[in-house]
Formats: structure tokens, C-alpha cells, sequence
């Protein structure tokens, strides 16, 4: 078997048994690191007053990991720059907030040849190299430029913008030329699969094969859809948990008798969260004789706070709920209970477990793992709802969800109260329809559709992952 590299923005070293407080993909890529051997190579979220190449070399619960620190200008212009205030935005359809700098390209660029330059001489003769996410898109490039051979894939987390939306970016051509210096690259839905094939068919003058190979003169890379899962068994264990249990009674007596609605996100203006209280707002003022009956506890630890567009929509978060709160709101009673926090995943399961709706209505969303976990964490007896956007990956797998157009106040208030009228017969049913694919597609198996395709072994098909 060949050793695994796998190349992150940022590394996220294992903390424990069961994966502790890690997130499923940092589980699943542990776990694949500790089969094969391998390697997790990135920034350490360090700074330092000069970059030196220096590795930090660590072995934590059989994983190694190789960090390096940046300097404050790399900061600056690849991750908060090129990263999240250019590409970012631009690929989940916001051109409005995208900025063109020349210096965040210039940074970008710099950085991932930093990256390329000090892994390098880690790359050992079969190893397999797995580039992850938006960050890193010429990597690849830069690490065949110094001689590398070795099977390289890359996996886009993010959606893959519609190519007339990616023309806004400058110099956008060379960015996808780098994908043709990887073996395989993969997206999460087939939407995304069809608007990278669209570009290369439409501006490089490409062909798109029988195989999934995406051809453009004599260069061709191996195209695939692999959606991401959650680690389904990990989840259910959490979810059992006596941490999960004492957040579903507190949420329960808190609750007193009234239906919870739950929100889940970091707080990011892909994630809809101003529409989603514009549409809970609509049903407030829709129907009077909700008020006191309901609430929508949103859970939206903040992220990314030194970028202005983040800034922005906390304040505006911020001034919405208590505009919402200010009207309806009563001595016993608060519509909205709006928390900034982060919470261990025990507690988190407990808390899902407990609402009676799950409403995930991001405006775009690569695949949304809340979705996955909202659904592993119910009662199979008695199951909650699941409102979600069409615009999110996941309604490609979990489309007996109640999709909305999380857009439109309308929708997001009539879905709502059709889950709040949902017969337990149909609960079931819509949630089985969800739950297999959440537990047939988990992680692991995401991990084998790609790794397998990287290996040019044939695992999953297309079929399946559709
Ligand atoms: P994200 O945009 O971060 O990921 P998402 O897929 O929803 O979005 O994952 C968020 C994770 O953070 C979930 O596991 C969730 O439980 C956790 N989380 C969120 N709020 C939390 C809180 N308050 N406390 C504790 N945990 C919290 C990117 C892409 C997604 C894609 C993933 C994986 O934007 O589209 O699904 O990568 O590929």
C-alpha cells in the first residue's frame, strides 16, 4: 500500500480516542493516514517574523503531522486575501463581495510555492498525494515544476461556480490550468462536476470523455463527483453518549414544552442566515397563533473575523434578531435565541436530537455536514424534520428533506409549518430516505471513492454517488 500525503490549509491533529471534539473529515483523514503511514502537511495557524521552511515534524495517536509557519504578509494576502476575500466569495456566487487585488494573487501564489518548495523533500518515490480545497489550487502545478511524478489528486470542498461567474475572475484560465497537473480532481456534486466540464468545454476548448477524463489538447485530468459524509458511526456514538443525553434534557426542559427549531453554522453570509431569519420572521408575523409556541435557537460560533464582509454580517445578525426579538418577544417567551459559541459534538448531537426541525438554508453551500448530522442525530422512532436548501450539496443525496429556496421568506415560513403538521408515518419515511444515504455514504466511503479513483482503482462508480 503507498503512503498518503495529505496537504490542508490547515492541519488538525488528532486529539484522542474516538476523535475527541475533531470534526469527521479530520477523523476520516487521521484514519487514512494511519492505514497507509502517512503524512498531513500544512500551515500550523503559526506566524513568524520571517518564513524559514522550518517543518515541525509531530506524532500524535499514530498520525504524523509536518506544520510550517507563515509570515504575517502570507496571512494577509493568501488566507484572509486571495483565500477568503477572493476566491471564497467568488465561488459561492458572490461576485458582489469578491476583491480583485493583484497583491492577494501575488501572495497566493508565493505561498503555495513555499508549500511545494518545503514538502517536496518529504514526497517519497509511490507515495500518494492529496491536495485539499481552495486554498491550494496551484500546488499541484508547482510541485510537478520541481520534478514530482507522483499521483496527485486534488478535492475541491467549496462549490464549483457556473463558468460565466468565474470569468469575473482575472486570470481565471490559469487558475483551472493548474488542475491539469493532477491525476484525479473531485467535487462534491455532480452540479459542480457539470459547471467544471461547462468551463473547459466553453473557454479551453475541451472534451469531456466516456470515463469521466476531461481532455484539453494533449493534457487530462480524471473528473469525478465524491459528496463528503460525516462519520456516521462516531456520530451515533456521540449522539448515545451520557454528554448527549444531559444536553437533550436540558434542551428539553429549557424548551418547556415547545417546539425547537435548530441552526447550526459558522457564521458566514454563504450559510443564509439573514434569510433564514426574514423567513422565520414571515411565519411570526404569518401566524399568531404560533407566538409562544415555538423557538429557533441558531447556533453560530463566528469565523474568519478578520475579514469586513464577516464583520458585516455579524452586525447585521446581531441587529436582526434583536429587531425580531424586539417585536415578538414576550415576558415568558423569546423567539430567537441566538448563541455565538462553539459546542463539543457530544453535546451538539443532544441538541439536535431535541429540535423538531432542522433548518439548514445556506444561499450556497459545497455539501453542509450539519445537514448529515441534524438527520444521524434523531430518534428513529420519533424523528425531527429537515428544511434545506436546494442550493446546498447535500439536497443532491438527501432530496426527501423539504427542500426551499432559501431565498424566499415564503418558502422557508410554509416549510416550516408543514414540518410543524408532519404526521410521524411521514417523518419516518423521509428521514429512512435520509438516514440511508447518510449511513451508506459516510466519510469513509467518500475517502475510498476518491482514494480508490487516485489509486486508479475502480471503487465507487458514478452510480453510486449520485
Ligand atoms: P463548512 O463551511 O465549515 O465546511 P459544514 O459542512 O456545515 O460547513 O461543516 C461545519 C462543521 O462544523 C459541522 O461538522 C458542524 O457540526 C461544525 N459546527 C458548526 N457550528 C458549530 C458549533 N457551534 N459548535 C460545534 N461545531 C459546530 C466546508 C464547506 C462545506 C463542506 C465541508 C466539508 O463549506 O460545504 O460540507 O467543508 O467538505
Amino acid at each position: 500500500m503507498s503512503r498518503l500525503i495529505i496537504v490542508s490549509n490547515r492541519v488538525q491533529p488528532p486529539t484522542g480516542e474516538g476523535g475527541g471534539n475533531q470534526g469527521g473529515l479530520a477523523v476520516a483523514l487521521s484514519a487514512a493516514l494511519r492505514e497507509s503511514s502517512g503524512i498531513w502537511f500544512g500551515w500550523s495557524g503559526e506566524v513568524a517574523e520571517q518564513f524559514t521552511g522550518h517543518i515541525n515534524l509531530r506524532r500524535a495517536f499514530g498520525v504524523t503531522t509536518a506544520t510550517v509557519d507563515l509570515e504575517e504578509q502570507d496571512v494577509d494576502e493568501y488566507y484572509n486575501g486571495y483565500a477568503n476575500r477572493t476566491l471564497w466569495p467568488l465561488f459561492h456566487y458572490r461576485v458582489d463581495l469578491a476583491e480583485f487585488e493583484s497583491g492577494f494573487a501575488e501572495g497566493y501564489e508565493r505561498v503555495n510555492r513555499r508549500f511545494a518548495e518545503t514538502l517536496q523533500p518529504l514526497v517519497e518515490e509511490d507515495d500518494l498525494i492529496w491536495v485539499h480545497d481552495y486554498h491550494m489550487f496551484p500546488l499541484g502545478r508547482f510541485l510537478r515544476d520541481r520534478g514530482v511524478r507522483n499521483r496527485m489528486g486534488f478535492f475541491l470542498h467549496i462549490p464549483w461556480p457556473p463558468y460565466r461567474l468565474l470569468m469575473s475572475l482575472p486570470d481565471h484560465r490559469e487558475l483551472v490550468e493548474t488542475l491539469f497537473a493532477y491525476d484525479v480532481v473531485g467535487f462534491q456534486t455532480q452540479d459542480s462536476l457539470e459547471a467544471f466540464h461547462d468551463y473547459v468545454v466553453h473557454e479551453m476548448g475541451g472534451t469531456v470523455e466516456e470515463d469521466g477524463r476531461v481532455v484539453v489538447g494533449d493534457r487530462s485530468v480524471l473528473a469525478r463527483a465524491c459528496p463528503i459524509g460525516i462519520d456516521t458511526d462516531n456520530f451515533l456514538e456521540a449522539a448515545r453518549s451520557p454528554a448527549a443525553k444531559d444536553a437533550y434534557d436540558r434542551m428539553r426542559e429549557s424548551a418547556n414544552g415547545r417546539d425547537m427549531i435548530v441552526g447550526v453554522d459558522r457564521l458566514d453570509y454563504s450559510k443564509g442566515l439573514q434569510e433564514r431569519f426574514l423567513g422565520y420572521e414571515r411565519l411570526l408575523q404569518q401566524e399568531e397563533g404560533l407566538h409562544g409556541r415555538l423557538f429557533l435557537l441558531q447556533i453560530a460560533p463566528p469565523s474568519r473575523g478578520d475579514v469586513q464582509s464577516y464583520q458585516e454580517i455579524r452586525a447585521g445578525l446581531d441587529s436582526l434578531s434583536g429587531r425580531i426579538n424586539g417585536a415578538y418577544a414576550d415576558a415568558e417567551w423569546v423567539p430567537i435565541r441566538y448563541v455565538n459559541r462553539g459546542y463539543p459534538r457530544d453535546r451538539l448531537a443532544g441538541i439536535y436530537r431535541a429540535a423538531r426541525i432542522g433548518l439548514v438554508t445556506p444561499l450556497r453551500d459545497g455539501m453542509n455536514l450539519v445537514a448529515k448530522e441534524y438527520i444521524a442525530a434523531q430518534d428513529p422512532e420519533d424523528p425531527g424534520v429537515l428544511i434545506l436548501s436546494r442550493f446546498a450539496g447535500a439536497a443532491e443525496q438527501l432530496s426527501d428533506a423539504l427542500l426551499i429556496n432559501p431565498h424566499s421568506p415564503e418558502d422557508i415560513a410554509d416549510a416550516i409549518q408543514k414540518a410543524l403538521a408532519m404526521p410521524l408515518a411521514e417523518r419516518k419515511a423521509r428521514w429512512r430516505a435520509c438516514m440511508d444515504s447518510v449511513e451508506q455514504q459516510d466519510v469513509m466511503w467518500w475517502r475510498r471513492c476518491f482514494l480508490s479513483a487516485l489509486a486508479g482503482e475502480e471503487e465507487c462508480s458514478q452510480a453510486d454517488a449520485a
